[in-house]
């Protein structure tokens, strides 16, 4: 049976909560917040936009849509300046594996992600050509929870919802995946993630059996 897996991919694929956490950080020092590792935890699978917001409700700042949008586009600059020496040493364990075995039993891979330079990180850590179809933060209206990011990966790959398998590491994600009633697979802790129908550590936990049952 063909499936269509669904990955996120900052917390899935890469680990690019450490940039976006470095270049937060500076912006939130600029207007004198205390944001802390802790704090980064609740931009996970967030937009950059809302992540913002967060910051900015956390240090109780007021600001307007002119300085917020300058923030914005100083805050993804300075990301994407931590991108420019990623390679595919920065793929999490057990990936690459998962993908290979994917594309030998034929199955459907997309990537559903709330980032809008998922294109470029895929190409840089050389994994885009694995992917069939790519759907991230330019392509929808509805941030996570709101399954839209999932649905239309599923529908792309022309596979029932009730077919996909989404892996996620933030609740936003396995609340979409649940609410789309997708096959849902928590990649992190199981205090935070429990609502998954599934929950590892990270990939290499997931073995070849597991992907069989989840195909048939
Ligand atoms: P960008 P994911 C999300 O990626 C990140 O988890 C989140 O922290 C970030 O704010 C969001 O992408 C937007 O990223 O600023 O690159 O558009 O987990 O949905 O792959
Ligand atoms: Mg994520």
């Amino acid at each position: 049976n063909k499936k269509a897996f669904i990955f996120d991919l900052d917390g899935v694929i890469v680990d690019t909560a450490k940039y976006h956490f470095l270049a937060w950080q500076k912006i939130a020092q600029a207007l004198n917040i205390n944001f802390t590792h802790e704090n980064n935890e609740l931009l996970k699978g967030v937009s950059r936009v809302r992540s913002l917001d967060i910051i900015l409700e956390l240090g109780n700042v007021q600001a307007s849509q002119e300085d917020k949008d300058k923030w914005l586009i100083q805050k993804n600059e300075d990301y994407l300046s931590y991108l420019v020496d990623m390679d595919e040493s920065e793929i999490l364990p057990g990936v690459f594996k998962i993908l290979q075995l994917l594309k030998e039993k034929n199955q459907g891979i997309a990537l559903g992600s709330a980032s809008k330079n998922a294109r470029p990180i895929l190409e840089k850590t050389g994994i885009l050509s694995y992917f069939d179809v790519i759907v991230d933060g330019n392509d929808v209206t509805n941030a996570k929870p709101d399954p839209e990011v999932f649905l239309k990966a599923a529908q792309l790959l022309n596979i029932e919802p009730k077919n996909a398998i989404v892996f996620e590491d933030s609740v936003a994600g396995i609340q979409a995946a649940n609410i789309g009633e997708m096959v849902s697979v928590g990649i992190g802790e199981e205090t935070i993630l429990h609502e998954a129908d599934y929950i590892f550590k990270d990939f290499t936990e997931i073995n070849t059996a597991f992907i069989e049952k989840l195909i048939n």
